[in-house]
């Protein structure tokens, strides 16, 4: 796992209707994130937060079942560009949330440097609507599809090039709450899904090392993309669009020290922690201690 470690905030709460996860990067960094990366042997750069415009001073428009659509591109824009110089600069790019509108830029920004792009989704949904299938018309609910090339030209041409990824090269783990046309395409594309039925199953630990094995073999990179609301809202309760049934806090981490152990994250990003939801921190608390294991820390 490489070390060097840039940390980018990305305050955007356009991508949904719940007011607060644009809080949610201060949130991680209260919960002692910095910290906790350097006592696991980082190197930690934090870069701030990207600029992203007030809603109350936005022309807010809704145009193709699409909410905030232009400030939502130009977010991402800006957050591919930064992502992609701390890819260059051979460091580690590591996104802070935000809602999951964000993993559009930060997968434009790092899947040019690989030719096979690997991506764990570790989320409640599958994030793999269009304008044209979305029930709400928030773009967080999109960025799996946009990243794969399906969607409105100005998100899937982010970073200028498209698409990010390939069907054949994502895991999605933790989900239960799909939508009707995300079935579909899944089936029909055979992405490969660990839904909470398997984790319940096979436990977690089956569930990593079949994910792990099988993009280790066919991926030269592999991004995180994991949104808090994977997680059973009894140890996630700050999050957006809770869906009950969901991981457990231990479930994850040891998924986290399973990646850690195997080296095979490239980039992370941790999405959609909502401090205005949140009792008490817990969900940010929860976040920094997960990134603490992916990066390595141990418990003896
Ligand atoms: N699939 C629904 C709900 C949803 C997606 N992502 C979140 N909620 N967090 C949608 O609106 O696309
Ligand atoms: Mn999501
Ligand atoms: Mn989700």
């Amino acid at each position: 796992m490489n070390k060097m470690v840039s940390m980018i905030g990305v305050p955007m709460d356009l991508g949904q209707n719940r007011r607060g996860v644009d809080m949610g990067p201060s949130a991680m960094r209260y919960a002692g994130l910095v910290e906790r990366l350097q006592e696991t042997g980082c190197s930690v750069n934090d870069l701030g937060d990207i600029e992203v415009g007030r809603p109350e001073a936005l022309d807010v428009k809704n145009a193709d079942n699409l909410k905030d659509l232009e400030e939502v591109v130009t977010v991402n824009e800006r957050l591919a560009d930064t992502v992609k110089n701390v890819v260059q600069a051979g460091r580690f790019p590591l996104i802070l949330g935000g809602d999951h509108s964000i993993a559009i830029g930060t997968l434009a920004g790092v899947a040019h440097k690989y030719n096979n792009m690997g991506v764990i989704w570790y989320d409640a949904h599958g994030d793999l609507n269009t304008g044209a299938t979305s029930p709400s018309g928030n773009i967080h609910g999109m960025p799996l599809a946009v990243s794969l090339g399906i969607g409105h030209p100005s998100l899937t041409e982010i970073g200028g090039y498209k698409p990010k990824v390939t069907p054949d090269n994502i895991v999605i783990i933790g989900a239960r709450s799909l939508d009707p046309e995300e079935r579909e395409y899944i089936q029909a594309q055979g992405v490969r899904v660990y839904t909470m039925h398997e984790i319940d199953r096979d436990g977690m630990a089956a569930v990593m090392n079949d994910a792990i094995a099988f993009l280790e073999a066919k991926t030269d990179g592999v991004h995180l993309s994991l949104d808090l609301d994977a997680l059973d809202p009894q140890h996630a309760p700050g999050v957006g669009t809770p869906v009950v049934g969901g991981t457990t806090y231990r479930e994850t981490h040891l998924a986290m020290e399973m990646l850690a152990h195997r080296q095979i994250i490239t980039s992370a990003e941790f999405v959609e922690v909502n401090p205005i939801l949140d009792v008490r921190n817990q969900t940010a608390e929860a976040a920094v201690g997960l990134i603490g294991s992916l990066f390595g820390e141990k418990l003896l």
